[in-house]
């Protein structure tokens, strides 16, 4: 093992936030450290930590949520790790909701970890790294992990797979947002939050909601639509209670394994285009023949040996 993935290990035994960062940033530069780190970390950790994913509309309140959660979990003692994905550019600023809790009165605490990752700007592989990111924030004592996405485009739609449940945040005014999304709707939310309920037509929403949920909550018993505000901290500690409730129900039911399967099966898929990414590059950029696209691809593949 190297003297660098040795440092970082004992780092993030330590619960050092800095060790975190560097482990993850390793690993994402997939050099030499990023097999000896991710081998080597506590599988137990790993396997209890609770990874909850909020997604919704840009607007509709989740980074707000966020840092609500963030601070009621602080206040039950939770270690917290939360991974921000932004579509926006690395370039232009792509930290916002990193930035922000930074900002706030997490800023200082070495018990709320933040990681960005931009989703433009990069040839995939988040998957793969927003996963190695989860493990790495749980084998260094992060209990919960919290991952926000705003759940338009695909890639943020595989982030949210690597949730052992997700939260899907809505407000009042979003009508035409839930409309477009009410197919994918449930089978992605496992809770549907509607945020802002202090403004009008939050009730209404609720309703609606409800309907739509109402097949899901027979199925668990458990209440799948909750009103909260964000910025007055209303109903955060509801919304815990019963995500706990919840994570309990899918732990004894098998359901958690399911799921943290089906995220091992993506992340390990996400991995193999990471490592064969160069490789293959290099021999395409060296083929000099113009053939067919779809042929070349295959013919690329038969020399690999699959
Ligand atoms: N009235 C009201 N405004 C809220 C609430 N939660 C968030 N906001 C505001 O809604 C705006 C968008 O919030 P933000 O968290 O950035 O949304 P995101 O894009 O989903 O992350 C901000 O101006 C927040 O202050 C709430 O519960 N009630
Ligand atoms: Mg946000």
């Amino acid at each position: 093992m190297t003297p660098k993935s040795k440092a970082l290990l004992a780092g993030l035994k330590d619960h050092d936030p800095r060790a975190i960062g560097r482990a993850i940033s390793a690993v994402e530069n997939n050099g030499m450290e990023a097999a000896e780190i991710l081998s080597a970390l506590d599988q137990d950790l790993i396997d209890n930590v609770l990874v909850l994913g909020i997604t919704g509309p840009p607007g509709a309140g989740k980074s707000t949520l966020t840092s609500s959660l963030i601070r009621t979990l602080r206040e039950q003692r939770k270690r917290v790790g939360i991974i921000a994905v932004d579509p926006s550019s690395p370039i232009s600023g792509g930290a916002i909701l990193g930035d922000r809790i930074r900002m706030m009165d997490h800023a200082l605490d070495p018990d709320v970890v933040v990681r960005s990752m931009a989703t433009r700007g990069r040839l995939g592989g988040l998957c793969a790294s927003a996963g190695a990111a989860v493990r790495i924030m749980a084998a260094s004592g992060c209990e919960v992990i919290l991952i926000e996405t705003v759940g338009v485009g695909q890639s943020e739609m595989d982030i949210v797979r690597l949730a052992d449940i997700t939260l899907m945040v809505l407000a009042p005014g979003f009508g035409d947002d839930i409309q477009a999304m009410k197919a994918g709707l449930l089978e992605v939310a496992d809770f549907l939050v509607v945020n802002k309920s202090d403004i009008a037509g939050a009730e209404a929403l609720c309703m609606d909601m409800e309907q739509i949920f109402s097949a899901k909550e027979e199925e668990s018993a458990i209440k799948r639509v909750l009103k909260t505000i964000a910025t007055d901290n209303a109903g955060i500690a509801e919304l815990l209670n019963t995500v706990n409730r919840f994570s309990s129900y899918i732990k004894t039911n098998g359901i958690k394994e399911k799921r943290r399967g089906r995220a091992l099966e993506a992340e390990t898929l996400d991995w193999v285009f990471e490592i064969l990414r160069p490789g293959l590059k290099q021999a395409i950029s060296e083929c000099s023949e113009r053939s067919d696209p779809r042929v070349r691809a295959q013919e690329l593949i038969d020399t690999l040996n699959l």
